[in-house]
């Protein structure tokens, strides 16, 4: 193994250039052609790719160093059988046999042919010109220029559109190769006409790309000399061009490439959008049009790769120049924002956050930190309720002799160290409802093709504790007379009070019932604790008038409501459900039916 000093490459003339991001650190290994360092000048920016894979064994610049070619930028432990593709490669303008940096004056051996993006400046300067002698409204189509040797590049953008006026230099297009992007722009003053290719198309050397009207009027603001070569073009042109938002505002315009030393030909991006460079913490990019993203070509392919849109992505490099760091920190962001949405109120999908109030500014406040039941609580409620479409029955009944027979069962239940509450009745006459109504015991498979239903009849039992709320599973219902379910919600509940419940405790529910009644409230609309089909909702009862045909009757009326995913059980079905357990607690004789 041998260690080489990698040079900064051919700049194609520019004396300096700043060193904007280091996109490798010691120890790091790298392959071939990957980024090494991104460099740029007042014009434009460029990724120096790496002419061999190896290791990482010394930076020999750090951001914001000054540079030039043949500058050193790094040393770079070669693996043995990388050292011939490391002489053949020239990226970096140095040699295998002569890795100093005084090698700097030797131009690298073959820098034309390998780094394409260094010669797009170049380009321009070969596109065709639209003849002196045609008339004012002559139509020229617009070729791509020689691009290197690049076999195809990419359109990632297409900066105009029919009908646009464009001054001379207006960027038309913004191409990418794996190293650069670079813009292509309008070789003459006028109008476009019509633009030949559209995004994600790949275009090469002399492929039409538009089509344009010549402009001959010498006055049109930005038609300065229409065969001018466009390299003559300043930057103080396309600021006064009538396309300056348009095109000062295109980032990839920086990047079309130094190494030509070579003004580009149109304004620079974050020269020309000092105003939107101001940083702004508060501010996200998305109101930012597409063309003003200010990025290298490695952070776009990353963030292609994650699929982030990078105009949410707020650069923190020079003149907002997004780094890859700023869109690891974007998506680290992201994540976190939706684990915690539930609990912050931020619910993605479109729906608009609640937003932040301070509210120290209206009284004095207590910050309480959220328990972890309390995350849960949440996380699961908003995830029923955002998945789940909800409907809602009430309807009430009459306990009248329900509540008799449980006095006289009382001081039985005393006896067996035990209480007696309506509870144990209602779990009774629902596992009785879901037996008979079977829609009410299922869910919804995963598979979204099937239904899933369920042979047992367990129920969860919404408890409240101190530290929240839990829901403890009474398993096979339906085959527990009342004691045993009298004494399993006592300990359950007594369980949960303390904590001690366990997790197999609260799974494998198909139902839950939820009870106010002891608390107060004469309806609710309880959420579907998905993925069960239904929830009972139980509030206070109370003595009210019932119409017998005859005459009115004092009954103990009991408000209850169902809520159920309208996925799983249409309104019939709840009607069904509902008819059978109320008539049930009713006349709990039906259960011996
Ligand atoms: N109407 C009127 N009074 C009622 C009643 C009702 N529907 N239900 C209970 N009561 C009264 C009775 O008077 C009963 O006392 P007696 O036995 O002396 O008559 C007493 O309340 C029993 O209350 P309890 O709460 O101790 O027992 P329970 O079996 O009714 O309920 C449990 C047990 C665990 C469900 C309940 O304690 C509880 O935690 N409920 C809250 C559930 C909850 O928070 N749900 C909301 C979830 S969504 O936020």
């Amino acid at each position: 193994m041998t260690s080489e000093t990698i040079l900064v490459p051919d700049l194609g003339g520019a004396d300096t250039v700043d060193v904007i991001e280091l996109c490798v650190a010691v120890g790091d290994t790298v392959a071939l052609e990957q980024s090494l360092i991104v460099l740029e000048s007042d014009k434009a920016t460029m990724d120096v790719p790496s002419p061999q894979a190896g290791q990482v064994k010394k930076l020999l610049v750090k951001e914001g160093d000054k540079v030039s070619e043949g500058s050193p930028i790094l040393e770079i432990e070669k693996t043995a059988d990388e050292t011939d593709s490391a002489e053949e490669s020239a990226a970096s303008g140095e040699r295998d046999d002569a890795p100093q940096p005084e090698d700097k004056d030797e131009p690298p051996e073959s820098a034309e042919e390998e780094d394409s993006e260094s010669e797009a400046v170049d380009k321009p300067d070969k596109q065709a010109e639209p003849s002196a002698a045609k008339g004012p409204a002559a139509e020229e189509d617009v070729l791509v220029p020689d691009i290197g040797g690049a076999d195809a590049v990419e359109v990632i953008e297409v900066m105009a559109a029919s009908g646009d006026q464009l001054a001379e230099g207006d960027g038309i297009l913004v191409v990418e190769t794996d190293k650069a992007s670079m813009e292509l722009p309008a070789p003459f003053a006028g109008e476009l006409v019509s633009v030949a290719v559209k995004v994600g198309d790949k275009i090469a050397t002399g492929d039409k790309i538009a089509r344009m009207k010549i402009m001959l009027d010498s006055d049109q603001p930005g038609t300065t000399d229409k065969t001018a070569e466009p390299d003559e073009k300043t930057g103080a042109d396309s600021a006064s061009s009538p396309s300056e938002k348009k095109v000062s505002a295109e980032s990839d315009s920086s990047e079309t490439d130094i190494s030509s030393g070579k003004k580009p030909d149109v304004a620079e991006a974050p020269v020309a959008s000092e105003e939107s460079s101001k940083p702004d913490a508060a501010s996200t990019r998305d109101d930012v049009a597409a063309a003003e993203v200010y990025a290298g070509p490695a952070s776009r392919a990353l963030a292609r790769e994650l699929g982030v849109d990078l105009r949410k992505v707020s650069g923190s490099g020079p003149r907002n120049r997004i780094l890859k760091d700023d869109l690891q920190e974007y998506v680290k962001n992201a994540v976190a924002k939706s684990e915690n949405a539930a609990v912050s109120g931020a619910t993605g999908a479109g729906i608009p956050p609640i937003p932040t109030v301070d509210f120290a500014r209206f009284g004095e406040i207590e910050m309480v930190p959220l328990q972890k039941i309390h995350k849960l609580t949440a996380a699961n409620m908003q995830r029923s309720w955002l998945n789940v479409p909800h409907v809602t029955q009430f309807d009430e009944a009459d306990i009248t002799e329900l509540e008799a027979f449980r006095h006289t069962l009382k001081a039985e239940a005393e006896k067996r160290n035990s209480r007696l509450t309506l509870l144990p009745f209602l779990l009774k006459a629902c596992g009785h409802a879901l037996a008979v109504n079977t829609s009410f015991n299922r869910s919804l498979a995963s598979d979204g093709e099937h239904f899933v239903e369920k042979k047992y009849i367990h129920i969860g039992v919404a408890v409240d504790t101190p530290r929240g709320l839990v829901v403890p599973v009474i398993r096979d219902v339906d085959r527990k007379g009342l004691w045993e379910l009298t004494d399993e919600v006592n300990e359950m509940a007594v369980k949960a009070r303390e904590g001690k419940l366990s997790a197999a405790e609260m799974q494998g529910g198909c139902f839950t019932i939820s009870s106010l009644g002891a608390i107060g409230g004469n309806g609710f609309t309880p959420i579907v604790n998905a993925p069960e089909a239904a929830i009972l909702g139980v509030s206070k009862s109370q003595i009210k008038p019932v119409w017998d045909g005859a005459e009115f009757q004092p009954k103990l009326m009991l408000p209850l409501s169902v809520s159920y995913d309208h996925r799983i059980v249409n309104g019939a079905d709840c009607g069904r459900f509902f008819t059978c357990l109320v008539d049930v607690i009713a006349d709990i004789r039906r259960l011996l039916l």
